[in-house]
């Protein structure tokens, strides 16, 4: 889309602002004519071309970002972001699409460029297509408002940030097909769709749900929309996960064949593979050759790597391992999107900061294992190729015996699928499913002889001289074009429900928003939910309900464990709680102390190293408090050494007049003192004598006078008739910062 085109939609850099929350307001206004820019997927520009982000080189990444914010540690390495090659996909499900294009922006800005949304309801079991955004039992449906709508926030999302990024639901259920164009008309890039997961997890007729598919798949592949499968719903759903491998990769073969045979592009199907397995259980054994023998089966298609959701518990740490070991797998083998479910799956809580965690957990692992397959070789001639070979071999023997018993639907009737043993062996516990049972059966019927489908692209033929695409118009040119070809003819149904709707929801904190008050929020806007992490030294069952007596006292509403781990039996219990804290701040009313930029490390360096500088330091009084002191010297932790600062450190309890005495020895360019006692103000008087003393010896004009401890402020130690002054929490950075800034000041 050009520029100007851009600027008339309303769009383009100046539309969002770093500084502001996304207007919802603004994405609404004028949505019933909103058209999407552009169709299709999108890959990563620029992977596979090395590229150097500040001090290293890269070879497995693509191009940067405009705007981002970078992994924590960037700041030692000058800010880089380096982005891999790979898609990075997050995946929503708060059910309010105006909250969603919130935590969109925020994953965008972390490096997320696949936006998966799966609404709180399964879509699957809606019978058509659905208006407006009602919440009631069942959970939120797919509707053409809230996609429209986050395509649109996407579009300025994309222009912020500076890279395309695709936006993602699913195809499902018996209304599929009409899922599928509704996807299409309204610029959907990225699609779940495999006929066996409505068929195994969802009861569709299995005749239906492939009949669906075919047309589904076929609208899906014409806008280049790329197509996700369902086999690693096996592995979540099988009693024994890594038992599935093999059916995992039958399931797989069902769908591409099928997708091709539909019409979809090799290069739009995706394979959803998972790592069958967790840790403690020797996951590389089972994982490695299975991802390995799944990428020498299908070559020519494209691989989603999911991670295990099967064994994610509650704890986050336990899931961003998992998560890390499931990228590694993907860096020795091959990952085209990357998906970072966790770890909020395990415990319920898909909140802001966990997509954000995901995110951040899938750029940082790949970006540390760029290039590691240029320095490994995975080792075929040993037991890595012959679980590769045993893993094929059953999938084909299970192939073979599905096809001498009459084909798949003959082998979902005798529940060969999700069952817990490992092929050949069976335990007799797979999905069992009727051929002419579920949802949808007998609704098979055949085209009429006037039969003309609803849209151009359209699996089969259309019965109707000229629509089959034998002449040289299109088939819709028959009815003056359809939706996909004429986007105006796309009928737009607001939200029916006059009391559930997008509007109502804002009203409800509009007055809140104006009023610009700060309340906690994990999903929705200022819906009051925090966690809170407590350590309580007894047993885990007494720990979870003490947890929540003490949520209680603290004034939480709705209280619930998320999480508890044993320490030890007896000793002690971690419990994690979430709950609401309806607590509203007002930001305008905080006092907020201007921000002090330290220099950066290389110019702080460099400018004691062009002009040396010495100091004095030492605990003044009768204080025999030390350890903040040499914190803020030592080099070891980042203290003034570090920067080339020479220091001269006189020890505890020593009088002020001796330390003043010493700076005039050694010529000091700075006179650092450590109070910490405070009784009858004795901090005050001590930094006062300082000052009063360095007059009286005629050095005040030559040396900065700087104290510290737990309790002084800079306007203390600035009313004592010093120059700076460093409470709780100050590093030597912050020190070294200033003393060469004053210096600078000075000079
Ligand atoms: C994922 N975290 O894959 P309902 N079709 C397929 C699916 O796998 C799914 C749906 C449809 C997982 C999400 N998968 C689970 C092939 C869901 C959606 O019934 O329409 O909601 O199912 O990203």
């Amino acid at each position: 889309m050009s520029v100007e085109r851009d600027r008339e939609a309303g769009l383009g850099p100046e539309n969002l602002d770093p500084t502001k929350r996304i207007s919802v307001e603004a994405v609404l206004e004028g949505l019933e004519d909103y058209r999407p820019r552009r169709k299709g997927w999108h890959w990563r520009e620029g992977a596979n071309t090395p590229r150097k982000a500040g001090p290293f080189q890269y070879n497995e990444t693509s191009e940067p970002l405009e705007r981002d914010i970078p992994l924590p540690a960037a700041k030692y390495f000058g800010g880089i972001d380096p982005q891999p090659d790979c898609v990075i996909t997050t995946e929503i499900a708060s059910g309010r699409f105006e909250d969603d294009i919130r935590r969109m922006r925020m994953a965008a800005w972390h490096g997320a460029d696949h936006m998966m949304v799966i609404r709180t309801a399964g879509q699957s079991h809606f019978d058509g297509l659905i208006e407006g955004t009602p919440e009631g039992v069942g959970g939120i449906p797919v509707t053409r408002k809230q996609v429209r709508a986050t395509r649109k926030a996407l579009d300025m999302i994309e222009d912020e940030v500076g890279r395309p990024i695709n936006f993602h639901s699913y195809v499902s259920g018996v209304a599929g097909p009409e899922i599928a164009v509704l996807f299409a008309e309204e610029g959907v890039n990225g699609a779940h769709q495999d006929p066996q997961y409505n068929i195994l997890y969802r009861n569709v007729n299995m005749m239906r749900s492939f009949v669906d598919a075919a047309v589904a798949k076929r609208i899906i592949g014409s806008q280049g929309i790329a197509q996700i499968d369902g086999a690693h719903n096996a592995n979540a759903t099988a009693r024994e996960a890594w038992k599935v491998m093999p059916e995992l990769l039958v399931q797989h073969a069902i769908n591409c064949a099928f997708s091709v045979r539909a019409g979809m592009p090799r290069g739009s199907i995706c394979l959803s593979t998972v790592p069958p397995t967790s840790s403690p259980a020797p996951c590389m054994r089972l994982d490695l050759p299975y991802a390995v023998a799944l990428r020498q089966l299908f070559r020519e298609f494209k691989f989603r790597a999911q991670m295990n959701t099967r064994y994610v518990e509650s704890d986050a740490r336990e899931a961003t391992v998992t998560h890390v070991l499931n990228l590694l797998m993907s860096r020795l083998t091959s990952a085209d999107i990357q998906s970072t479910i966790t770890p909020d799956e395990g415990r319920n809580v898909p909140w802001h900061y966990n997509n954000i965690a995901a995110v951040d957990t899938a750029k940082q692992a790949l970006v540390a294992m760029d290039g590691l397959r240029e320095m490994v070789d995975l080792k075929m001639d040993g037991p890595l190729g012959k679980k590769v070979r045993e893993i094929k071999e059953r999938a084909v023997l299970f192939l073979r015996e599905m096809v001498e018993i009459g084909g798949y639907f003959e082998a979902v009737s005798r529940g060969f699928f999700v069952d817990s043993g490992e092929y050949p062996e069976r335990n007799g516990d797979g999905i069992v499913r009727a051929p002419n049972g579920g949802v949808g059966a007998g609704t098979i019927v055949p085209r009429d002889p006037d039969y003309l489908a609803p849209v151009c692209e359209h699996f089969g033929y259309n019965n109707l001289p000229g629509a089959s695409g034998g002449g040289a118009g299109k088939p819709c040119d028959l009815i003056g074009g359809c939706t996909l070809c004429d986007p105006s003819k796309i009928q737009f149904i607001d939200e029916l429900d006059e009391e559930d709707n997008v509007n109502v929801r804002l009203g409800k904190f509009a007055e809140h928003r104006k009023a610009g008050l700060l309340r906690p929020e994990v999903q929705w806007y200022a819906d009051g939910y925090v966690a809170m992490t407590i350590f309580l030294p007894t047993d885990e069952r007494t720990a979870q309900y003490a947890a929540l007596e003490i949520a209680k006292k603290i004034g939480m509403k709705d209280a619930e464990v998320i999480h508890k781990l044993a320490a030890h039996p007896s000793e002690g219990t971690v419990v994690e709680v979430k709950g609401i804290l309806e607590i509203d701040v007002d930001p305008g009313t905080l006092v907020i102390p201007p921000k002090v930029e330290n220099l950066p490390e290389d110019e702080m360096r460099a400018d004691v190293k062009a002009h040396p500088m010495r100091i004095v330091a030492a605990t003044v009084g009768e204080d025999e408090h030390s350890v903040g002191m040499r914190e803020i010297i030592d080099i070891k932790h980042g203290g003034l050494e570090k920067y080339g600062i020479e220091c001269h450190y006189l020890g505890t309890s020593v009088p002020v007049e001796k330390v003043v005495d010493a700076a005039i020895e050694v010529d000091a360019e700075a006179i650092l003192v450590s109070t910490i006692i405070t009784h009858a103000d004795v901090h005050r008087k001590n930094m006062k004598r300082l000052s009063d003393l360095c007059v009286e010896k005629g050095i005040r004009d030559k040396v900065i006078l700087v104290a510290g401890g737990t309790q002084i402020t800079r306007d203390m130690a600035v009313e004592s008739g010093l120059d700076g002054g460093f409470g709780r929490g100050a590093k030597g950075a912050d020190v070294a910062s200033f003393l060469i800034k004053t210096r600078r000041e000075r000079r």
